[in-house]
C-alpha cells in the first residue's frame, strides 16, 4: 500500500470570498439566476414527489441529522425547513421561497430581458443583458459569446423576439450539452471519491447520495477519509446510520489512505454496491494537500484498479466565479469526472453552471438545493436553459 502520511492533512482556511457588500445596481441582474434556479428546481425534478404539508411536530431526536456545520462560506444559508429524509422534496416551498426572495428585482429583471428580445438591435439593451449574465456569474467570455450570438442573428435576419430567444437557448445548450454526462453509478463496487474545499458541502452531498442509493435498494459503504477532525467522521457517521449504510472510520489524525484501503477491502468482502469516500477539505492553493489527492487515488487503484469510477468536485454555488479557479486546480491535482454545485437554494450565482461547462469543459452532474436528504437533483441542461429563458 502506498501510505498517505498521517497528519499531512492540515486545517484549511475558509475559501476567500469577495467580501464586498451587495451592490444595489447588481441586484436586478442577480435576481435572474435565483429565479432561474427556482424554476429549474421544478423542472429538473426527476423523481417528482407530491407536495406535503410539513408536520407540526418535530421528528424524533434519533431520526434527526444534526450535522455540524463546518465553516460554511459565502452567503448566509436558509435554515432547513424539514428534517432530513422524512419528507418529500419541498419543491413548491422552494419555488415560493425564491419568489419571496426576488421581490421587486424580479420584475425589474424580466423587464430588461423583454426589452432585449423586443428590440435586439438596441445596443444598450444588449449591453444590459450581458451585464445581467455577468452578474449572474456566467463569466465574461461566456456572456459575450451568448450576446454575440443574439447580435448576429438579429443582424442577419432581423429576427423577432421569439426567434432570438431560441438562438439564445441553442447557444446555451451548445455550451452545456457537449460536456453533459449524467450521474451514473457503474462499477462493482462503484467507487465515488468526493473532493473540494472545506465547507463546500462534501459530507452533506455524500449523505444525500447515500440516501438516494439506499432508496434504489443498493448497499452503500461510507468511508471517512476526512480524518483531520473527529467531528467530520461523526457527521458522516450520522448519515451512515440514518441511511443504513456501512461505515468505516479510523481515529482522528489517522492516515486517510488506511481508511480508504480498509473501506474498499470491506466493501469487496461484503459485496457492497457503492463506496463513497469523503476527503478532508483542502484549499486548492496548498500544493502538498492537492498532491495527496493523487496518492489517495493510487490507494484506491490498489484495490479497485479501474477506480475511482467517479471523482466528484463539490463546489459551493455561493462562490460563483471564485469556484472556477478551485475547479481548475482540483482538476489538475486529480482527474475530475464531474461537479456537484451545492447551495443553489441560497445564491444568485447559479450562472457558474454555464461557466463550468464553457471554460472547464466539466459536466455539472448534481445540484444541491438545500440541506436535507432529498435536496439533491440531477442536472439537466434543457431544463436549466428552458427555465432561464421562459
Ligand atoms: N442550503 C444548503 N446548504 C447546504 C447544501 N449542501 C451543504 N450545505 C450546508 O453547508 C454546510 C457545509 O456542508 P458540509 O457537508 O459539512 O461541507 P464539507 O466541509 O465540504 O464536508 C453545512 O451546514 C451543510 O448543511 C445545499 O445544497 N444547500
Ligand atoms: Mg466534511
Amino acid at each position: 500500500m502506498d501510505p498517505v502520511q498521517a497528519g499531512e492533512i492540515q486545517e484549511t482556511e475558509p475559501p476567500v470570498t469577495d467580501g464586498a457588500g451587495p451592490d444595489p445596481a447588481l441586484v436586478g441582474g442577480l435576481a435572474l439566476v435565483v429565479l432561474v434556479i427556482g424554476v429549474m428546481v421544478a423542472m429538473t425534478l426527476r423523481r417528482s414527489t407530491p407536495p406535503l404539508e410539513l408536520p407540526s411536530t418535530e421528528a424524533p431526536a434519533e431520526d434527526r441529522v444534526d450535522v455540524e456545520p463546518s465553516e460554511p462560506v459565502g452567503e448566509e444559508l436558509q435554515a432547513p425547513t424539514a428534517e432530513a429524509g422524512d419528507l418529500p422534496a419541498p419543491s413548491v416551498g422552494l419555488l415560493e421561497r425564491f419568489r419571496q426572495a426576488l421581490g421587486r428585482s424580479r420584475s425589474a429583471f424580466q423587464q430588461s430581458l423583454e426589452r432585449v428580445l423586443g428590440r435586439p438591435d438596441d445596443d444598450e439593451a444588449l449591453q444590459a443583458l450581458e451585464d445581467a449574465l455577468i452578474q449572474a456569474d456566467v463569466g465574461v467570455s461566456t456572456a459575450q459569446r451568448l450576446i454575440e450570438a443574439v447580435r448576429v442573428a438579429a443582424r442577419q435576419s432581423g429576427a423577432d423576439g421569439q426567434e432570438l430567444r431560441s438562438v439564445l437557448r441553442q447557444e446555451m445548450l451548445d455550451i452545456l450539452q457537449p460536456v453533459h454526462r449524467p450521474f451514473e453509478a457503474d462499477g462493482s463496487p462503484f467507487v465515488l471519491m468526493v473532493v473540494g474545499v472545506n465547507g463546500s458541502g462534501k459530507t452533506t452531498t455524500i449523505g444525500k447520495l447515500a440516501h438516494r442509493f439506499r432508496e434504489d435498494g443498493r448497499t452503500v459503504l461510507l468511508a471517512a477519509g476526512d480524518t483531520f477532525r473527529a467531528a467530520a467522521a461523526e457527521q458522516l457517521q450520522v448519515w451512515a446510520e440514518r441511511t443504513e449504510a456501512d461505515f468505516v472510520r479510523l481515529d482522528e489524525g489517522a492516515d486517510p489512505g488506511a481508511v480508504i484501503y480498509q473501506a474498499l477491502e470491506r466493501a469487496q468482502s461484503q459485496s457492497h454496491d457503492v463506496v463513497i469516500i469523503d476527503t478532508a477539505g483542502r484549499l486548492q492553493t496548498r500544493k502538498p494537500l492537492m498532491e495527496q489527492l493523487a496518492k489517495i487515488r493510487r490507494v484506491i487503484q490498489k484495490r479497485v484498479p479501474d477506480g475511482p469510477h467517479e471523482t466528484l468536485l463539490v463546489l459551493d454555488g455561493t462562490m460563483g466565479q471564485n469556484g472556477m479557479s478551485q475547479a481548475a486546480l482540483f482538476n489538475e491535482a486529480t482527474p475530475l469526472t464531474g461537479v456537484a454545485v451545492t447551495k443553489l437554494d441560497g445564491t444568485a450565482k447559479g450562472g457558474m453552471v454555464l461557466a463550468i461547462a464553457a471554460e472547464l469543459e466539466l459536466p455539472v452532474k448534481l445540484v444541491g438545493l438545500g440541506e436535507q436528504a432529498r435536496d439533491l437533483r440531477d442536472f439537466e441542461p434543457e431544463a436549466f436553459v428552458d427555465a432561464l429563458l421562459s
